[in-house]
């Protein structure tokens, strides 16, 4: 009765139809346009339906977004929603050339994306670097309604990192003959929520209330740090995944990553408070007015009330966040391995004097038939990586085993990994092993001046998340069950190192998949339009039979890296 009651009072009260899932359909006209987003720069950039930055999309638990893509530009795109585990529908994933042909110009394209997760996540281009401009927006999936209250109000704050150039002259600076290092290339502004950072409205704050801020990082380069001076960050979530709340004083978020935090508003209105977010550019000299960039707003207690400005802060002295410290708020247990995957990232010079990357064996290189396409037409000739072609790096993982990747960072750069498809578990980092240090020929020190970082195992129970930050001489290991047949990459979220190679293949399950799930009708006619074989090896053959297919670039090996 008492529930009945409930019903009744709810329709008394007019609820919309918030209990039952829902398709949320969404029009994407895909396009050009010029903006200046910074309040410095107008330049061409990529929009949604003639607007720049694209609307935040919200959906609750349960639906299905239904994403009709038209494609208004003069190249392919292809839409990936960063996060979603496309359980059953690997095909919806959006990774160009891995699990669709681009949608050619003039054409459309429907995605359908089930939310079957809860958090923060977001949506972005995910062919010829189309998110560095301006193709991204965060998703939002809310938890039912029925779902106990645990905040006042829900705060959204996206970060990018804007460039004065297109990102395919950025790249072509970047990965040309004899490119110098440091590029040339212009280090960017940071923009919140969608405009210069230092515009963006105040968070309006009542004392005593809770606050979830999400922060998503759209960045394609660059990293960001978040604080509120005054307030404790009580972090709530990492990539789709629930935490343990776990107080800090700042975040560190690199491209793709995403948090929510509770901050607790002061029970006194008396102040104002500003919060800081920072652009910087990792593990590179920080040059006066230029790296960092530094942006604050205001989080407004009451308005026109005097801003409680605190003495500065070191950056050494902050409590930053660590994600190995974090635990699932599920405290699912470490799994059990079945199977190790070690990947090296590399710096390689190529016999045309490019500086490409390499993460296992080879620069990764689009196939020329889109490897999920291979997967589900090659038979048994799919539990082969020869059949994806040496540049896709493929990995063939069996049904349900536990896989344990060990990437190994042994340079003076920073990544950030993300895996399509799952989260993983973060079991440690660690150092790498001196003896594998290669350092720029730049570098003023020899690998035993090195610092090299502790261990740091996780305790308790490994936090899961979707994008790893792999710091320079640090190796980090993670794991992840192979229970969602699909073909999923694995690759640094950084555009100039996935655009040089750093990347590999996940073909996972190639035989169950080959049972449950089919090629749409819709992506075949996309290849077809644009002269692309949907089935066959690499290059559209029967087995390994891969005549036509480019070679990967070749490393210049002028002198054995010295010991
Ligand atoms: C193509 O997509 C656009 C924008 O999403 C939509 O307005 C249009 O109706 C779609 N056309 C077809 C034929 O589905
Ligand atoms: C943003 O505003 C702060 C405070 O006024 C200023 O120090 C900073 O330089 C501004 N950032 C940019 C990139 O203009
Ligand atoms: C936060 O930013 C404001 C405005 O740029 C600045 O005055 C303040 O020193 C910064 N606070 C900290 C702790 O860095
Ligand atoms: C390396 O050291 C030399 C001599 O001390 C100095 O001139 C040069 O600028 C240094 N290079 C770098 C990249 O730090
Ligand atoms: C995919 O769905 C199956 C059940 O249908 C489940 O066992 C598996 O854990 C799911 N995998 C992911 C990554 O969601
Ligand atoms: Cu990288």
């Amino acid at each position: 009765m008492a529930r009945l009651g409930r019903l009744l009072a709810l329709l008394a009260l007019g609820a919309p139809h918030v209990c039952r899932a829902a398709r949320v359909e969404l029009n994407w006209d895909v396009g050009y346009l010029t903006a200046n987003r910074d309040g410095y720069i107008e330049r061409r950039a990529i929009g949604v339906n003639g607007q720049l930055p694209i609307p935040p999309v919200y959906v609750t638990h349960g639906d299905t977004l239904v994403l009709n893509v038209h494609n208004s530009l003069d190249v392919a795109t292809a839409i990936h929603a960063h996060g979603l585990f496309q359980n059953g529908t690997s095909y919806y994933d959006g990774a160009g050339m891995v699990t669709q042909c681009g949608i050619p110009p003039g054409a459309n394209f429907t995605y359908e994306l089930a939310a079957t997760q809860v958090g923060t996540f977001w949506i972005h281009g995910h062919y010829k670097h189309q998110n560095t401009d301006g193709l991204r927006t965060p998703l939002v999936i809310r938890a039912k309604p029925s779902a106990p209250a645990e905040y006042d109000d829900d705060i959204l704050l996206s970060l990018e990192d804007w460039y004065p150039t297109e990102s395919q002259v950025k790249l072509a600076e970047v990965l040309a003959p004899n490119a110098p290092f440091p590029p040339a290339a212009t280090f960017p502004y940071a923009l919140i929520n969608g405009y210069n950072g230092n515009d963006t409205k105040p968070i309006r704050v009542v004392p005593g209330r809770r606050y979830r801020i999400r922060l998503v990082s759209m960045a394609a380069t660059e990293w960001f740090k978040f604080r509120i001076p005054g307030h404790k960050l009580d972090v709530i979530e990492a990539d789709g995944i629930r935490s343990k709340p776990h107080p800090v004083d700042g975040l560190d978020i690199g491209p793709g990553q995403r948090y929510s935090a509770i901050v607790t508003a002061h029970d006194s209105a008396e102040f104002n408070f500003m919060y800081n977010i920072t652009l910087y550019a990792n593990f590179v000299p920080l040059i006066q007015g230029l790296n960092p960039r530094y942006y604050s707003g205001l989080l407004e207690y009451r308005p026109g009330a005097p801003v409680k400005h605190l003495p500065p802060v070191a950056d050494s002295e902050v409590d930053w966040l660590n994600d190995v410290d974090l635990q699932p708020a599920d405290l699912e247990p470490a799994l059990p391995v079945d199977r190790h995957i070690e990947l090296t990232s590399r710096e390689i010079t190529t016999t045309d004097r490019r500086s490409l990357r390499v993460l296992d064996k080879y620069t990764y290189t689009e196939p020329m038939v889109p490897s999920l396409a291979t997967a589900l037409t090659t038979g048994k000739y799919a539990a082969s990586p020869q059949t994806y072609g040496p540049q896709a790096e493929a990995h063939i993982l069996r049904h349900l085993e536990v896989v344990e990747v060990r990437l190994n960072n042994p340079m003076g750069f920073v990544h950030a990994f993300h895996l399509h498809g799952h989260v993983f578990q973060i079991i440690e980092y660690g150092p790498v092993d001196r003896s594998t240090i290669v350092l720029s020929p730049l570098a003023n020190r020899t690998a035993d001046d090195v610092v090299l970082p502790p261990l740091q195992p996780f305790h308790g129970a490994p936090m899961r998340r979707d994008t790893l930050v792999v710091p320079p001489f640090h190796y980090i290991k993670l794991r992840f069950r192979a229970d969602n047949p699909g073909v999923w990459m694995f690759h640094c979220h950084m555009d100039t190192h996935f655009a040089a190679g750093l990347a590999v293949t996940f073909v996972e399950a190639p035989d169950v998949l080959q049972r449950r799930q089919k090629l749409p009708l819709a992506i075949r006619k996309m290849c077809k339009a644009q002269g692309i074989p949907a089935s066959g090896n690499a290059v559209g053959r029967h087995g390994f039979d891969l005549t036509g297919l480019p070679p990967p670039p070749q490393e210049l090996r002028t002198e054995t890296a010295s010991s």
